[in-house]
């Protein structure tokens, strides 16, 4: 099988050379996760205590935030119904109560930047910067030991330490994440797939809150790194966007000044206004990170309504709509890298060319296929047993359409000037939950792909 000889030969590359990858800064969004697996006897009651055919009115539409109960439970249902992932912020303090009354079952690292700080700091042995906007001592115990750091600053001096070391009594953001698996039944609604619903339950993370530090010392933290990766725009709305939009100009910009590529995690956005402004800010990047439904968005934004509805009906996405979508973006934006990752398959689009980035894809299906399984990715072992999870099979016709519409070989093609690279991924059947994938595809891949490039 060509693909077990491709994956194996990346995975033993990239291992070799990513701790070489020089240091890098992970801003803005670290956040608590409270991970409840839905029980389904516990939902009923809870929805027929809380009023059923309220709740039933949000699942059919999700409201804007939530601010009573039986919002929360008809969000949830609104994803059960959909097998889809949504994420609301929880305004009431009530609601807040009520959460943290009915538990969770496992605290985990939340938040892009919490998520790849421990991949890439406490797995790759990767140095990281990682902003993090409140540090409590929950959230504290939740990095890996390894070489994380955050800056503080102590007699008027720029210090870097470990959030353990940071002793500072802030308060916790909590998201609430009620994951469900394939096949989870609550009256009549079956998922048709796993996923999830996340309650936010913080001001910080939700309002891109910047810290102090970073807006004193930003020069100097940007002087000592050589990649940067951005995320937690996804929660801004019209009312808010344009303070913090002003702070990350400036940080691009810094970052820019000094050739740091920057990578953005592109995660769903639903306001049209942020997303647009997003677009605006998006040739700052290196690269943008992006799934199925956040590319439809966007192609939504830019006026593309055929190609964006095109990028949502078929499973397997079609990936010649899914090129023409990235060639779009890439013009209109001039960002240089596009990361594509779908339910089993990846692309990339680049302005330059090379195994590698191809090679960095595959080494991020492995690390998504152990995360899946797992939950968490303990070590580079954890990485190494993903080879044994098989390739993905309906990714064929998907590779077949590539080779027919560019002449695709071995995941490598030209398309107008770009270089197009493809990957099948790894399915694991019945992963351990869905959140925090994306993360891991997206950090594993550009840091892996400079590895390769610098090593
Ligand atoms: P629609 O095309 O149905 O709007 O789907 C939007 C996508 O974004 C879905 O994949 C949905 O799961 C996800 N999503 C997230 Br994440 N948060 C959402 C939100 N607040 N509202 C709507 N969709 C959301
Ligand atoms: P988003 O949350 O950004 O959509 O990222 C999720 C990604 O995780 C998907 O694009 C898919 O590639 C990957 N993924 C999912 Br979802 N389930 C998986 C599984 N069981 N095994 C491996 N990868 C998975
Ligand atoms: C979002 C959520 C966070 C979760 C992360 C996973 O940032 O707010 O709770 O951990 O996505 O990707």
């Amino acid at each position: 099988m060509m693909w077990d000889g491709l994956y194996a030969s990346a995975f033993e590359k990239i291992n070799e050379r990513i701790g070489n990858t020089g240091r890098v800064l992970l801003a803005y969004n670290t956040n608590i996760d409270a991970i409840k697996y839905l029980n389904s006897g516990d939902l009923k009651d809870r929805i027929e205590k809380a009023g059923k055919e309220e709740v039933l009115r949000y699942s059919n539409e999700l409201p804007e935030k939530i601010r009573s109960v039986q919002q929360l439970l008809g969000s949830i249902l609104w994803s059960v119904k959909r097998g889809k992932a949504a994420e609301l912020f929880v305004e009431s303090c009530p609601v807040r109560f009520y959460m943290k009354r009915w538990g969770w079952n496992e605290l985990r690292m939340g938040g892009q930047v919490g998520i790849m700080a421990n991949l890439l700091g406490g797995v790759y042995g990767v140095p990281v910067i990682a902003h993090v906007p409140q540090i409590s001592r929950l959230q504290a115990g939740l990095f890996k030991d390894g070489s994380i750091y955050v800056p503080k600053i102590e007699n008027g001096q720029l210090r870097l330490v470990h959030p353990k070391e940071f002793n500072a009594d802030e308060e916790s953001c909590i998201h609430f994440i009620y994951e469900f698996s394939r096949g989870f039944r609550v009256f009549d609604f079956k998922a048709p797939r796993e996923n999830r619903f996340i309650g936010s339950a913080d001001d910080y993370t939700t309002t891109l809150f910047i810290r102090d530090e970073f807006r004193k010392s930003f020069e100097e933290i940007a002087r000592s790194v050589n990649l940067a990766i951005v995320s937690g725009l996804q929660a801004l709305t019209k009312d808010n966007y344009r303070e913090p939009f002003e702070t990350i100009r400036g940080h691009l910009e810094v970052l820019n000044d000094r050739n740091v590529p920057a990578h953005l995690e592109f995660a769903f956005t639903p306001d049209e206004t942020v997303r647009k402004a997003i677009l605006d800010l998006l040739g700052n990047f290196w690269s943008v990170g992006l799934n199925e439904v956040e590319l439809a968005s966007i192609m939504e934004a830019i006026g593309e309504k055929c190609l964006a509805e095109k990028l949502l009906t078929n499973d397997p996405v079609d990936p010649v709509a899914v090129t023409e979508a990235m060639l779009k973006l890439a013009e209109k934006t001039g960002v240089r890298r596009i990361h594509f990752h779908t339910y089993g398959y990846y692309l990339a689009l680049t302005d330059y060319k090379g195994e590698f980035v191809r090679d960095a894809l595959l080494f991020a299906a492995l690390a998504a296929a152990a995360k899946a399984k797992l939950g968490d990715v303990r070590s580079i072992d954890d990485i190494a047993k993903a080879m044994d999870v098989p390739v993905n099979e309906k990714a064929k016709p998907v590779e077949e359409a590539l080779a027919r519409e560019y002449g695709m070989e071995k995941g490598l093609a030209e398309v107008d000037g770009y270089q197009l690279a493809f990957v099948p991924t790894k399915i694991v059947e019945k992963p351990k939950s869905t959140v925090g994938i994306g993360d891991t595809i997206s950090s594993s891949a550009f840091v892996g792909e400079f590895a390769l490039k610098n090593g």
